[in-house]
């Protein structure tokens, strides 16, 4: 088994050593259950995020960077089409999405893999469901990204608590049969409901989320909220069509 942890960055010069070395440090203590690598998805940055990967990936062979240069996203945010493109790099059968802002818990990354080895498909790092916490997100965007996924467990009848949140492990083989289009962060639901409508089983384990404390959040609220609600008004729409 083979885990390969996809992490986005976007001008986060100060994140990525911290954020690599965590990453590593958890995922060699599993070294006897799985192996691993770390595929850093850089595009865009016009800080030394470059060439800090490049530095770290000439130091560990499992750290394989993805740089990409050029976007046509029309809002301008490609954190989606960032975790496709390391995804479709990654050579494990299970892939996590983890942010580059170290605002996951490494712990959860065991527990995610647990939960896919007992049969899971795609399992949520979880702030909403029982156990599980929001930290020191800011107040107003956890009450609007935990409303996110009440909405769509209505409308779709979804079984977890989180998806508005990109942390996740996965089987890379949902991806053959699962087509995306959200280039921004709307991936996150986007993925999580075209999974569960798939046939796809979906579960959660508790995590706990942690606020940036170097660089700037590339996250707009209002931008946001209303692709959350595109994106889900079409696939309810395609649903009521099925
Ligand atoms: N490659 C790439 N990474 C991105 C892009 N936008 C954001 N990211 C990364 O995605 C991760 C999450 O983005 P954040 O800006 O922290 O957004 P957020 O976590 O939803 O918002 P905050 O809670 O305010 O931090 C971070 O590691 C960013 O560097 C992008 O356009 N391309
Ligand atoms: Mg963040």
């Amino acid at each position: 088994m083979k885990v390969s942890f996809v992490i986005p960055f976007h001008n986060e010069e100060k994140n990525v050593g911290p954020m690599i070395s965590q990453v590593t440090h958890y995922a060699m203590k599993q070294k006897d259950k799985w192996d691993f690598e770390i595929i850093p998805v850089n595009d865009r940055s016009s800080d030394g995020t470059q060439k800090a990967l490049d530095s770290i990936a000439k130091k560990y062979t499992f750290v394989r960077p993805v740089e990409r240069k050029k976007d046509t996203d029309a809002i301008g945010n490609t954190m989606g089409k960032a975790l496709l493109a390391g995804s479709q790099k990654a050579s494990g059968n299970i892939i996590i999405w983890t942010m580059g802002d170290l605002s996951d818990e490494p712990k959860t990354y065991g527990e995610i893999v647990n939960k896919i080895n007992d049969g899971f498909d795609m399992v949520f790092g979880s702030r909403y469901m029982p156990g599980g916490t929001w930290g020191s997100l800011d107040p107003t965007k956890a009450f609007l990204s935990s409303r996110g996924t009440m909405l769509a467990r209505v409308l779709f009848n979804l079984p977890v608590h989180d998806i508005t949140n990109a942390f996740r492990g996965f089987r890379k083989s949902i991806l053959e049969h699962i087509s995306l289009e959200s280039s921004g962060y709307a991936i996150s639901p986007e993925f999580a409901v075209k999974a569960h409508l798939a046939g796809f089983k979906l579960a959660e384990v508790p995590t706990v989320y942690y606020k940036r404390v170097e660089g700037v959040s590339n996250f707009k609220l209002w931008n946001m909220s209303v692709a959350y609600l595109v994106i889900y008004a079409k696939l309810f729409w395609k649903k009521l069509l099925s």
